[in-house]
């Protein structure tokens, strides 16, 4: 899904990239339908950021970082926007932490996590790493949410203590926040339910976010994380983005 006609030196490099990604999937039958809508929202959030990962998103990663290699039983899961545009990162992320992957995906058809499953199954393969990849079979549903978007591995999002869900739907962050879990959202809205909910959120974009986790040390300064002002960070540095515009 790499080749790209835009020159990397194109100022808008990393977003046609992206776009690039979301138009190969499309073909692949990886996406929702509205999977362009999320992400031009996506977009315009990003923005007002400054198309930057600030110190508080910095922390927030961090923070997601010291839960994740912490946990009993960490999860990352994987929607078919994520899946396109960093399923190579998810994977590494889920190498260095010996935890599973879980497609878990909102408008769940079978076409759709025959596609998605089959493309992280070739990303692994490419990239020669050793990771448990769920959501062909559930044989569990998440409490509180109703249909086929409930569909969950036990050994995979059920018994989980740390999630990592990026670009989340509120509902089901919701539910995996009253199912004690610790939720990690990734999400350039700062307003939405997801990032309002959940444990931690970095409010940052989804490649730019893992890269910052992935580059991630234990041994790395870990300031306190205040979830209320990271949100509150972000939503000034959005306003001073339009201010100084
Ligand atoms: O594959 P499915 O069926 O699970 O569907 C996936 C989407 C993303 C279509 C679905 O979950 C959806 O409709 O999501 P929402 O409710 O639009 O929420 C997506 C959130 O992610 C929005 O708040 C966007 O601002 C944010 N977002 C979009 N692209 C990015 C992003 N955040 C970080 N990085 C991005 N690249």
């Amino acid at each position: 899904m790499e080749e790209i006609a835009a020159d990397p030196s194109h100022p808008r490099y990393a977003s046609l990239l992206m776009r690039h990604r979301l138009e190969a999937a499309a073909k692949r039958g990886m996406l929702a339908d509205s999977a362009m809508i999320a992400h031009g929202r996506g977009e315009a959030f990003d923005y007002l950021l400054g198309e930057r990962t600030t110190a508080s998103a910095r922390t927030a990663a961090g923070e997601a970082m010291h839960r994740l290699s912490r946990a009993k039983r960490p999860v990352l899961s994987l929607n078919g926007n994520v899946a396109a545009l960093a399923a190579d990162d998810m994977l590494r992320l889920a190498a260095r932490l010996s935890c599973p992957v879980e497609i878990n995906i909102f408008y769940r058809t079978p076409e759709r996590m025959t596609a998605i499953l089959g493309y992280i199954e070739e990303r692994k393969k490419a990239l020669h790493l050793d990771v448990l990849v769920l959501g062909d079979a559930p044989d569990a549903t998440i409490p509180g949410l109703k249909g086929p978007r409930a569909a969950c591995h036990k050994e995979g999002i059920l018994d989980s203590d740390v999630i990592l869900v990026p670009l989340e739907d509120g509902d089901r962050c919701k539910a995996l926040v009253a199912m004690g879990k610790t939720v990690i959202v990734i999400d350039l809205n700062p307003l939405s339910r997801s990032a309002q909910q959940a444990s931690i959120t970095v409010v940052d974009e989804l490649s730019r976010a893992l890269s910052t986790m992935l580059s991630w040390n234990e041994e790395d300064v870990r300031p306190a994380y205040d979830h209320q002002a990271t949100l509150n960070d972000a939503h000034k540095a959005m306003l001073e983005g339009l201010n100084n515009a």
